[in-house]
C-alpha cells in the first residue's frame, strides 16, 4: 500500500454533492511507509497550530495533546497513541481510509473506537482540503478523547447515531448539525473568554483566528434544539458558532432519548446558518460581512 493514494471505491451523489465513499475497512497506520515529505507535512502543520493555538484552544487540548507526547519530529504512531487512550478512556484509534458511511461510523463512536484517516494531506494542500486527512484527525480530534467527560459524550453520540440510523433522514440530519456546532467547530467558555475546542476549528489556520477574533460570526450559547435545527457551511468559515459553558453541559444535554426532539424539530422550519433567533444567548452577534449569501447546508 503506498502513501501517495487513498483508495476510493466509489464516489456518492449525495445533498453535498459528489462526495468520495471509502472502503469501510480498517487498515493498519503504514507508518513505515510515509515518506520525508509526508513527516514534514505534519511537522508544518504541528508546529504552526501548536504556536497559534497558545491562549485560542481550551487548556484540556493543550494539555492532553502534551500528555501525548506529540510532536513535530514525525507523524505520531496509532500504537502509542492508543496505549495512553486504553489506559485514560478506553479509546482506540483505528486506520481508516477516509470517510466512512455515517452508520460504519456511528458504530466506531459507540464501541470508543475512533477511526483516523491513515494518510496525510500534499503540500500544495496545506491550508485547505475537503475531507478529513491524518493532521486533521489526530491533531484536531484525538487530544479530546484523554478528557474523560467528552470521552463520554463522544460515545454517547455515536450511540445516539446509531438509534438516529433506525429512525431515519430527518433525525440524521439533527445529529450531524449537533456534530459539526460541538465536535467540529465548538467554543467553550473559559478564563473568561472563549476558547476553541471543535476538531474542524483547530487544524484550522484561519479560522482558528476568526472563530474568536473577527466580527463577522456570531457566537450564541449552546442550546441543543437550536442547534439540531441549525443549518452549518461546509466550504466557508462558520456563520454561527456555539458555545458550551463545560463539557459536562455537552454530556447533560445527550443524556434524555432523542425521539421526542427529532418528533418536535420535524414540525419546526430549519434555521439559516447565519441567523439570531428571539431567545438566543448572544456572546456576539456578527456583522456578517464577507459571508456567502447562498450555500447553506
Ligand atoms: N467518517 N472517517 C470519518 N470521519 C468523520 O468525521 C466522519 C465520517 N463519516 C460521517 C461523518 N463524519 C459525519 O457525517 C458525522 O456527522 C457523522
Ligand atoms: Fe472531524
Amino acid at each position: 500500500m503506498n502513501s501517495s493514494e487513498p483508495r476510493r471505491i466509489e464516489h456518492q451523489q449525495t445533498d453535498k454533492g459528489y462526495v468520495p465513499v471509502y472502503t469501510t475497512a480498517v487498515v493498519e497506520q503504514p507508518w513505515a511507509s510515509y515518506s520525508r515529505t509526508d513527516h514534514r507535512t505534519w511537522a508544518t502543520l504541528f508546529e504552526r497550530q501548536r504556536d497559534l493555538l497558545k491562549g485560542r484552544a481550551c487548556r484540556e487540548f493543550i494539555e492532553n495533546q502534551e500528555r501525548f507526547g506529540m510532536s513535530p519530529d514525525a507523524i505520531p504512531r496509532f500504537d502509542d497513541l492508543n496505549e495512553v487512550l486504553a489506559k485514560a478512556t478506553g479509546w482506540q484509534l483505528v486506520g481508516v481510509e477516509g470517510l466512512l458511511p455515517e452508520l460504519v461510523f456511528f458504530d466506531h463512536l459507540a464501541n470508543r473506537r475512533f477511526p483516523v484517516t491513515w494518510w496525510i494531506r500534499k503540500p500544495e494542500q496545506l491550508d485547505y482540503l475537503a475531507e478529513p486527512d491524518l493532521f486533521h484527525d489526530l491533531f484536531g480530534h484525538v487530544p479530546l478523547l484523554l478528557e474523560p467527560v467528552f470521552a463520554d459524550y463522544m460515545q454517547a453520540y455515536g450511540r445516539g447515531g446509531v438509534k438516529a440510523h433506525g429512525i431515519g433522514a430527518e433525525a440524521l440530519v439533527n445529529l450531524t448539525r449537533l456534530y459539526w456546532y460541538t465536535v467540529e467547530f465548538g467554543l467553550i467558555r473559559q478564563d473568561g473568554g472563549l476558547r476553541i475546542y471543535g476538531s474542524g476549528i483547530v487544524s484550522s489556520k484561519g479560522e482558528s483566528i476568526y472563530c474568536l477574533e473577527s466580527p463577522a460570526p456570531n457566537r450564541i450559547g449552546f442550546d441543543l434544539r437550536r442547534i439540531m435545527r441549525t443549518r452549518y457551511r461546509i466550504d466557508t468559515y462558520q456563520k454561527t458558532y456555539f458555545v458550551i459553558d463545560s463539557f459536562e453541559q455537552l454530556m447533560d444535554a445527550t443524556r434524555p432519548d432523542f425521539r421526542p426532539l427529532y418528533a418536535e424539530i420535524a414540525a419546526q422550519p430549519s434555521i439559516p446558518a447565519g441567523d439570531v433567533q428571539g431567545g438566543d444567548l448572544v456572546h456576539h452577534r456578527g456583522s456578517g460581512e464577507g459571508w456567502a449569501t447562498d450555500g447553506d447546508v
